[in-house]
């Protein structure tokens, strides 16, 4: 099957949301198989008739489509795009295959004991093979989070919502509503360069929010996100302070040592879990949510850990 000359028609359902990713529809196939579609909808101000489709665009849409080619089982595929251009606007639609919920509305149907050590393994280990793929590829998801990770009815995990950065940032500003900064490195939060690793951050934050079934980190400003963080990490050292911060480092932050005990506050008759997440601590704690973004673990190294080798 060549994907490049595939015709997809399909009906909208229903709008299942709308953020700075544009609109995201669910939607039927009509004819074919009637699948069930997710189809995203970005408008963007821009005046093709003179200037032609942005080469960024271009480049993205690409690099989802070649992606796509791969199949891979933890990344939503993209099976169509199209871009039409209205007046002074440029209309780019995106057709992809529909998972039935995301994993943050999974997460709030966790029975109240929590998921089983088992559940969380295998969650984390399709959430790092997927990115494990994305960065492979040299994509940054940027805003990885329980509501782009998918779960599928067979408990299939896949990632959703990345590669458009440039039209992510084009359409931030025009976007109600807020943005969460739960999931966020301390290096974006801090405004310096960031790379791959700002992925496993986010990683390392929902594979503690599996346990708890809360997110780790809930800040409302920046300031407070990274005062959260540092509560539980500590302040790191001057010396790992990235350079190239506006935010200069300050003893003011909070104390050095980190505070493990901090993290797991959990009821007495949640000891089976205490003692789950000891074991497993060092990983996420230690590996995942590490200051220094050099130092922080890669997807593929995190895929051969200790953690994720017996069953
Ligand atoms: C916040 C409580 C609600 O299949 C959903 C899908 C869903 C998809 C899908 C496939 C491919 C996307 C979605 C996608 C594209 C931006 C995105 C941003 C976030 C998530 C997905 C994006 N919680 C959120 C909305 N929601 C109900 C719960 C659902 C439920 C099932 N299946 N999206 N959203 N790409 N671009």
């Amino acid at each position: 099957m060549n994907s490049s000359v595939e015709l997809l028609s399909y009906e909208l359902l229903a709008e299942v949301g709308q953020g700075s990713f544009g609109r995201v529809f669910r939607a039927r196939e009509v004819g074919g198989a009637q699948r069930l579609l997710a189809v995203k909808k970005f408008n963007c101000r821009w005046d093709a008739a003179e200037a032609g489709i942005p080469a960024s665009m271009i480049r993205e849409v690409a690099l989802l489509r070649k992606m796509g080619f791969f199949n891979h089982p933890n990344i939503v595929r993209l099976l169509d795009a199209s871009a039409v251009s209205v007046g002074s606007a440029l209309d780019l639609t995106l057709v992809l295959e529909y998972v039935d919920q995301d994993l943050s509305t999974y997460l709030s149907k966790a029975p109240a004991s929590g998921l089983s050590r088992g559940v969380i393994k295998d969650v984390m280990l399709q959430l790092l093979r997927g990115l494990d793929f994305l960065h492979t590829n040299l994509v940054l998801h940027r805003d990885l989070k329980p509501e782009n990770v998918l779960v599928s009815s067979r408990g299939e995990v896949k990632i959703a919502d990345f590669g458009l950065a440039r039209l992510h940032a084009f359409n931030i500003a025009l976007t109600p509503g807020v943005v969460t900064l739960w999931y966020r490195a301390p290096e974006v939060l801090l405004n310096a360069v960031y790379m791959f690793s700002v992925d496993m951050w986010s990683a390392g934050c929902i594979f503690a929010e599996l346990f708890l079934l809360r997110p780790l980190f809930k800040g409302y400003t920046e300031v407070q996100q990274l005062q959260k963080i540092f509560e539980v990490i500590g302040l790191p050292g001057e010396e790992d302070w990235p350079r190239d911060s506006a935010v200069s480092y300050s003893e003011r932050w909070g104390p050095r040592e980190s505070c493990a005990e901090l993290l797991p506050q959990l009821d007495p008759d949640e000891n089976d879990l205490l003692s789950l997440l000891r074991r497993v601590v060092s990983f996420y704690l230690q590996r995942c949510l590490t200051f220094s973004p050099s130092r922080r673990i890669s997807a593929a190294k995190a895929l051969t850990h200790a953690f994720f080798a017996k069953t």
